[in-house]
């Protein structure tokens, strides 16, 4: 701006506020002047455009929208994996027969059987029963009524046997048939007839070896001891072998007649 109009909106400026005051004095006379009243002045040029601002806050949150149309079905996924074993379920009931099945192919041919040592080991087995069955028999026997001095068991055998079939029973059982050698012994042996209600068995004294003088079975000497009933013996039928009657008296007899028998034992080899 020039001096020159400087100098003129000065003067300008300055004749616009005399005027306005004594318009104002003359409307107002009863009151000092006291009140200064302000003109603008004329409009300056435009300045130069300043520097972009900060952005704004962010706007408030709008209201929510309207329900979008159903979309449309996916496709079928994958099988997920097994699931942990269940528990053990209740046993159910049997089911009904299954048919019969085919019949098997035919076997081998069989091999020629040895039955020679088969045969002969039940030949043996059958002797050994028939051995058990006489041994329990035995046993039996002696448990219903064994009788026995200090050194003898006697068994009353009721089987009727030959002389030399009881000597061989009782051998079989390691014994002999009865050999009374004194008083008491045949005593015995006679108690024992008599309670079991008979009359008379074989005992194991004979004159087989040479006649008229009779032995004990064993072969041993007959001694002093004797039980001859009066009159005996006296081969009446060629009689070598004895019987002891129920009153304990000996009687020489016919060896093949069958008859009961005692057989006596060692104790110390029973
Ligand atoms: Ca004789
Ligand atoms: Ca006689």
């Amino acid at each position: 701006m020039k001096v020159e109009e400087l100098a003129l909106y000065s003067l300008v400026s300055v004749l616009g506020l005399a005027l306005l005051r004594s318009i104002h004095c003359q409307h107002l006379p009863e009151e000092p002047c006291s009140v200064q009243i302000l003109v603008p002045g004329l409009k300056g040029e435009a300045g130069e455009k300043g520097e972009k601002g900060a952005p704004g806050r962010p706007g408030r949150v709008g209201p929510p929208g309207e329900a979008g149309h159903p979309g449309l079905k996916g496709q079928k996924g994958m099988m997920g994996r097994y699931g942990k074993m269940g528990p053990i379920g209740t046993k159910g009931t049997k089911g009904d027969m299954g048919d019969p099945g085919p019949q098997g192919p035919d076997g081998d041919p069989g091999v020629p059987c040895e039955c020679a040592p088969i045969r002969r080991m039940i030949g043996e087995m059958d002797i050994l029963v028939a051995q058990l069955t006489n041994d329990l028999k035995f046993i039996k026997n002696a448990v219903a009524g064994l009788k026995e001095t200090d050194s003898k068991i006697y068994l009353l055998v009721k089987e009727e046997k030959r002389y030399l079939d009881a000597e061989l029973y009782c051998q079989g059982r390691g014994g002999h048939l009865a050999m009374p050698k004194d008083e008491g012994a045949n005593a015995a042996v006679a108690a024992y007839i008599t309670h079991a209600g008979l009359s008379r068995a074989y005992i194991g004294i004979n004159d087989m070896d040479r006649e008229g003088h009779f032995a004990y079975v064993d072969r041993s000497p007959m001694t002093t001891f004797s039980k001859w009933r009066e009159g005996e013996p006296n081969n009446y039928e060629e009689e070598d072998c004895a019987e002891m009657v129920a009153s304990g008296a000996w009687v020489d007899v016919a060896c093949h007649l069958t008859m009961y028998f005692v057989c006596e034992f060692d104790k110390d080899s029973v």
